[in-house]
């Protein structure tokens, strides 16, 4: 595939870039983290959505330097800008595979200097239903150090209540699809019969895709904890975000 070999060559031509979404207090719109998302200007065909690319990446093998250097990446420009909040770095289900995902993970937190309580790990259910005993091992691991997990896309794919009870994370993002339908009685009834889940398990709820005030109204009057979407901002480079929060060291 034509893709393939010119993502082999992306990394090394430094045609990826990262933006950064923020995520805020549902009830206060206080800022609390941002998600990171991977972009790729070709030199010929221009922006490609990593909803394109990464499967691709994954198919050719070169998901797990991609991923690497995302992480690398994004914890070093946190720390360089003196981003005063969470980062959320999204995990391909084949990076769950690898336990060597846990020194990189320790490895790269030393290295940039990025305090462990600022980084969130976003892996999909996908990412479990393979060898469930490694990816358990590496998220436990990764956990203990400190850094946060969050299950994507909750309530799509192969979302199941075994994932809840199995796995340690500590947060929940309700895939886009639910507040996009937020006036179906449907929808509403799954917000809120997974807050009162993630309520019991003491975990937090994010929604995505909030674009609306009406939705964020519904969101807040369901308790949800947190939301993310064009409401509050678009993804967008580092340097260009309103509400930083600087902390220089
Ligand atoms: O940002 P955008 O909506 O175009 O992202 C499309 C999809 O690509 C989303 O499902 C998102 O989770 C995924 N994605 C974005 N950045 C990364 C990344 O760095 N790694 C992985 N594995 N997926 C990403
Ligand atoms: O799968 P994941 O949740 O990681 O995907 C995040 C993607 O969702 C990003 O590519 C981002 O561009 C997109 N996104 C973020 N906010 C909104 C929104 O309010 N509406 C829509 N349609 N897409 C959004
Ligand atoms: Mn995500
Ligand atoms: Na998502």
């Amino acid at each position: 595939r034509a893709m393939g070999r010119d993502l082999g060559v992306a990394l090394e031509e430094r045609q990826f870039f990262l933006v950064y979404q923020v995520q805020k207090s549902a009830r206060t719109r206080e800022t609390t983290g941002y998600e990171v998302l991977l972009r790729w200007r070709h030199p010929q065909r221009g922006l490609i959505s990593p909803a394109t690319f990464i499967p691709i990446a994954e198919e050719c093998g070169l998901i797990s330097p991609i991923g690497d250097w995302v992480l690398e990446e994004a914890c070093r420009e946190a720390v360089a800008w003196g981003l005063g909040h969470k980062i959320a770095v999204n995990l391909s289900p084949l990076q769950l595979g690898d336990v060597s995902l846990v020194d990189k993970v320790r490895s790269v937190l030393l290295r940039t200097g990025l305090p462990p309580s600022r980084l969130e790990l976003e892996v999909t259910e996908s990412a479990i239903i393979g060898d469930k005993g490694r990816a358990l091992h590496i998220l436990r691991q990764i956990r203990a150090m400190g850094v946060m997990i969050a299950i994507d896309d909750f309530g799509t794919g192969y979302s199941s209540l075994e994932t809840l009870r199995v796995f340690p994370f500590d947060k929940i993002k309700l895939d886009r699809s639910f507040v996009n339908e937020l006036d179906g009685r449907q929808s509403k009834a799954f917000i809120r019969a997974i807050v009162a889940l993630g309520k019991s398990l003491d975990v937090t709820i994010l929604a995505e895709g909030a674009e609306t005030e009406e939705q964020l109204h519904v969101l807040v009057a369901e308790g949800c904890d947190e939301v993310q979407g064009f409401l509050f901002g678009r993804p967008c480079p580092i340097e260009n975000l309103q509400d930083r929060s600087f902390d220089l060291p």
